[in-house]
């Protein structure tokens, strides 16, 4: 059932690696089945995202805001020196960064800010309010996935650098993929640069799985918007009633996993591929992790990759910290 009928075989064109297409091809093709959650971010995607930071379970994003809030001084003390280039990773709506551009920009601080996302209605939205707000503000704006924005900052900007890479989005790697990102911004880094993380810390398991599984069940839109994407996109026939989703929480590891699961057998058939995929009831697709941090791995994960830890900043509750690296 899975191979389509030799007499209807037509040709399918071979997908460019490190493509939507390519990507989920390879991921259902995978046992068990996973998709990656850096496609979470087309234009529904993004603002399904800025309400999951508004819901009461999702504290990163508050705690976040509160450590940008209190600490803003000593962020600006380490830059304001020179001109400097803050380089946002994964920006978003910059809710959190917006503190820091709002503050710098009234003190007639020099720099120049430059949001990086691989949604670009995330990026065009972004820059057009900024733009509204802070007119005299020096933009440029990179719409591209991580790696692909190192080159680009690499090849383009030159000078002092704060890269932000904020909100626990760290989270989403695996931990080879952790270490090898790290490593790449490194690369990237003179000896006045900094690199601002924000880990989200081991906490009570209770808080950290409502903050995932929240009762309005938009985290569960969230991820079941990746199957319509996949509809819309590449043509695919996901019944999306037909998944359900489920996050766990291991307080052994720290990581949340979320998944999407078959709730029957079925046959997904996708015409950008030309095929489809068989799922066995309760079989899972394993979409994101957001993984959650204890001080001794932020130490030694930033020692692996070459850094010193100068700081580490935290919120009331100690739930979050935004840790200030420098190589
Ligand atoms: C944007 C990656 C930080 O993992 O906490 C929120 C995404 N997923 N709820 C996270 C997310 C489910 C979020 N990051």
């Amino acid at each position: 059932q899975n191979v389509i009928q030799a007499t209807e075989k037509q040709t399918i064109p071979v997908f460019q690696p490190n493509t939507f297409a390519y990507d989920v091809f390879s991921g259902l093709l995978k046992h068990p089945k996973e998709l990656s959650s850096k496609y979470f971010y087309d234009t529904t995607g993004s603002q399904i995202f800025e309400q999951i930071m508004d819901l009461p379970e999702y504290y990163p994003t508050r705690c976040e805001a509160e450590i940008f809030e209190e600490h803003k001084n000593t962020v600006l003390e380490l830059c304001r020196k020179d001109y400097f280039h803050i380089v946002d990773l994964g920006a978003g709506d910059a809710s959190k960064t917006g503190i820091f551009i709002d503050h710098f920009y009234k003190q007639h601080i020099g720099f120049e800010y430059i949001p990086v996302d691989i949604s670009s209605y995330a990026v065009d939205d972004l820059i057009r309010k900024l733009k509204q707000k802070y007119p005299r503000l020096a933009t440029r704006s990179v719409a591209t996935d991580y790696l692909s924005a190192l080159h680009w900052i690499h090849e383009h900007v030159q000078g002092k650098k704060l890269v932000l890479f904020l909100g626990s989005n760290i989270g989403n790697f695996s931990i080879e993929e952790c270490r090898l990102f790290l490593a790449n911004i490194w690369q990237l880094l003179d000896a006045d640069d900094r690199l601002l993380i924000g880990f989200d810390l081991r906490k009570n398991a209770e808080i950290i799985r409502n903050a995932y599984n929240d009762k309005s069940g938009v985290t569960a839109q969230f991820n079941k918007n990746l199957l319509r994407r996949i509809n819309t996109e590449l043509g695919g026939n996901f019944n999306l009633d037909s998944f359900e989703f489920y996050a766990s929480y291991d307080p052994v590891s720290g990581f949340v996993k979320s998944y999407v699961i078959s709730n029957k057998a079925q046959y997904v058939y996708i015409e950008a591929f030309g095929r489809g995929f068989d799922f066995k009831a309760w079989e899972t697709i394993h979409m994101e992790n957001s993984r959650k941090f204890t001080l001794e791995e932020i130490e030694e994960l930033a020692d692996f990759c070459g850094y010193e830890v100068e700081m580490n900043l935290f919120d009331s509750k100690q739930y979050f910290t935004d840790s200030i690296w420098k190589v």
